[in-house]
């Protein structure tokens, strides 16, 4: 009895809190700008394997940008949209092939990079 009295205290503060103040909203873009990673190839065929993976990537990447939202309806809204700079996939894929951190990808890190992004396409 005593809990369901304290729940009915707290529900009538926050509406009049709600009430009063009107609803509580907070928006926020956070904007993510990189610069595009310097990368090497130990040869143009790595290059090109390279290159043709990352468009593989883009197209299958979800939207360069995306939105997250929570909140209780009247009392409560939050939503925080997060936009990708042009270079996002780009810098992505030299992560994910540059595997040893050398800062050049060679024509067997090209090929392991372009075969796990066709299996990722394929699920
Ligand atoms: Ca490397």
């Amino acid at each position: 009895m005593t809990t369901l009295r304290h729940r009915k205290d707290a529900l009538a503060a926050l509406l009049l809190a709600a009430a009063g103040s009107g609803c509580i909203s907070h928006e926020e873009t956070v904007r993510i700008h990189e610069e595009r990673l310097p990368i090497n190839f130990e040869t143009d065929a790595a290059a090109r394997t390279f290159y043709e993976a990352v468009e593989k990537l883009r197209t299958s990447a979800s939207p360069s940008n995306s939105t997250t939202q929570f909140g209780i309806p009247m009392i409560l809204s939050h939503k925080v949209t997060t936009e990708n700079g042009p270079h996002q996939v780009f810098n992505e894929g030299v992560r994910r092939a540059d595997t040893d951190r050398d800062g050049t990808i060679t024509e067997k890190e090209a090929r392991i990079f372009q075969t796990q992004i066709l299996t990722e396409s394929l699920r």
